[in-house]
């Protein structure tokens, strides 16, 4: 089959789109990420390798997103998105990997030569690839050179989605791979069906409760800020919305200051909400792609800032779900579970496992989150940092579908659920959908943030990053909370968390930057930042002294 590759047009593209030298591309946590303007050829592969997994996969759509979310507006990234709308495979990053490093276009050729038997990619099967990007400025070039790529691969059907978010992304790869009957059910795969979508189920969960007071919603000057220009006017009238941080002519404004990042690195509001914020007001963070969220206020008593991450998001949806399916009647049917990654607040684990919740923890990345969720009936899955979503299974649906209700209460429980299949992006978190769900719950439970709050107290933790020589020496096991390498350095990161009252610290490389990131969390405000200080200095140490 090797025999029908487009070498011609290949080569042509590949020799316009020379990959840089000296440069090593990897697919890590979020796919490739690193500066806008040395990714131009691994585009125009993943656009090769876009199709490969279409016609290996029947010709099923497959996503191609370009974003580096919360990172610099001078960076870049992008990943693939398979047929149900989840992450690409993880035993194809390494073909992803292998052709965004091929140095020369006669190697690009000899890697594709070679994968194409191996993969047993059948040369008569259609292609079809759906992309999008954000609002980085380097988006435009990348995605020419994306286009080259599928081109040139003969792609059938190349869909455009132009400026969008990464979930609308999502949605759209689920939705293009329904059938039709599931089509009508699941909504128009087009950002207007997207939009219609979330704002007719948040509609009808709200129907006759009242209107929340307003939200403030940052939209890190990102690609938020235009998908809620289309949501916010239809919703209105049950949610009043105030956009701040809606720059994105700007480039040097994205997540500069504002973002679900800033806020939960810095654990204080944006300067732009800060501003205009008053006491027991909620408001909340979307990052630069709008898939994370965090939700944060001022204490009425005394003004300091409170921050509700993704652990409170969690137990918040956890916590309600679970009274819906109880008064349902189905708390014997449907199982739910909580994952969660090393970041979690210690305090958030021990408020879930007290409630009868079983937790996972898993590494860092939707990804992991996303598989180990899909084991449970109803799978609640967040990182600290904001990003998460509930995945309700298919056979749930069924059940939920099937269900005859023995009274209106478990009748109206039970349509609640089905609502909420609908309101939560079921293929990736989404930091929009997210908080529709936030102010859903709220709303049931005429709760305000302070009430939300009240479940656990988090116990005071600190983010650091650390800059090393080389940050994969750092492997770690056990879900990232050990290091295995450097040698040695594991026992020294505990010899000084057991200095700490409720001390708990780990080391692990980052996926999306290059640098080393430490956590610490203590009993302590003053504990949990010398703790995170005293690891950082010791990591920090160990790179600059000859000890790997
Ligand atoms: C990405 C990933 C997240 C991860 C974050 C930080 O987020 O999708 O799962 O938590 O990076 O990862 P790391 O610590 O490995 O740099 P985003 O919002 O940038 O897509």
């Amino acid at each position: 089959a090797s025999s029908q590759l487009p070498v011609h047009a290949l080569s042509s593209a590949s020799d316009k789109y020379p990959k840089p030298q000296g440069v090593a591309f990897t697919y890590g946590t979020a796919g490739f990420r690193t500066k806008g303007d040395t990714l131009e050829s691994t585009l125009s592969r993943i656009g090769i390798l876009a199709v490969l997994r279409s016609k290996k996969l029947n010709g099923q759509t497959i996503g191609v997103m370009i974003t580096a979310s919360h990172n610099p507006a001078i960076d870049n990234g992008a990943k693939l998105v398979d047929p149900r709308g989840e992450m690409l495979d993880a035993s194809w990053e390494h073909y992803a990997t292998l052709l965004a490093n091929a140095e020369t276009t006669s190697e690009l050729l000899k890697v594709l030569t070679g994968l194409i038997p191996e993969l047993k990619i059948d040369w008569t099967k259609p292609s079809r690839v759906v992309f999008g990007r954000d609002t980085r400025p380097s988006g435009e070039a990348l995605v020419k050179a994306l286009k080259a790529g599928l081109e040139a691969m003969g792609c059938d059907a190349p869909m455009d989605m132009g400026i969008t978010t990464t979930p609308c992304l999502h949605y759209m790869v689920k939705g293009s791979n329904l059938k039709q009957e599931a089509q009508i059910k699941y909504g128009v795969p087009s950002e207007q069906g997207y939009v219609q979508k979330l704002a007719t189920a948040f509609t009808k969960l709200m129907k006759g409760k009242t209107p929340a007071s307003p939200l403030i919603v940052d939209c890190a000057n990102g690609v938020g800020a235009v998908a809620l220009a289309k949501l916010a006017p239809l919703i209105s009238d049950i949610l009043p919305i105030r956009l701040l941080c809606t720059n994105t002519s700007d480039a040097s404004a994205l997540n500069h200051s504002c973002g679900a990042d800033y806020v939960k690195t810095n654990q204080k509001p944006p300067p732009a909400v800060q501003e205009v914020m008053e006491k027991g007001q909620r408001a909340c963070s979307l990052d630069g792609d709008a898939d994370r969220v965090v939700y944060y206020y001022l204490n009425p008593d005394d003004g300091k800032f409170r921050l509700l991450d993704g652990d409170k998001i969690a137990t918040l949806a956890a916590g309600f779900i679970g009274d819906l399916v109880k008064q349902a009647g189905l708390s014997d049917t449907l199982k739910i579970g909580v994952v969660q990654t090393a970041y979690a607040n210690g305090s958030s684990t021990q408020y879930l496992q007290h409630n009868g919740l079983p937790v996972r923890c898993v590494p860092t990345g939707v990804k992991h989150l996303h598989h180990a969720a899909e084991r449970y009936n109803i799978g609640v899955y967040f990182e600290a940092n904001g990003h998460g979503t509930v995945l309700f299974s298919e056979e749930t649906i069924d059940i939920l579908n099937a269900h005859e209700p023995r009274s209106p209460g478990q009748e109206t429980a039970t349509q609640h659920l089905l609502c909420l299949v609908d309101l939560i992006n079921q293929a990736v978190g989404d930091a929009i959908s997210d908080f529709l769900m936030v102010e859903v719950i709220l709303a049931h439970k005429r709760w305000g943030p302070v009430e939300w709050d009240q479940g656990y107290e988090d116990l005071p933790n600190r983010l650091v990053k650390v800059n090393v020589k080389n940050r994969f020496a750092f492997k770690t096991q056990d879900a990232e909370r050990r290091l295995v390498e450097p040698k040695g350095l594991q026992e020294r990161v505990d010899a000084i968390v057991n200095k700490f009252e409720k001390g708990r610290s780990f080391v692990r490389p980052s996926g999306t930057e290059d640098c080393v990131r430490v956590y610490a969390e203590a009993s302590t405000r003053v504990g949990a930042d010398e703790l995170a200080a005293q690891v950082a200095t010791l990591v920090s140490d160990f790179s600059n002294g000859d000890l790997f």
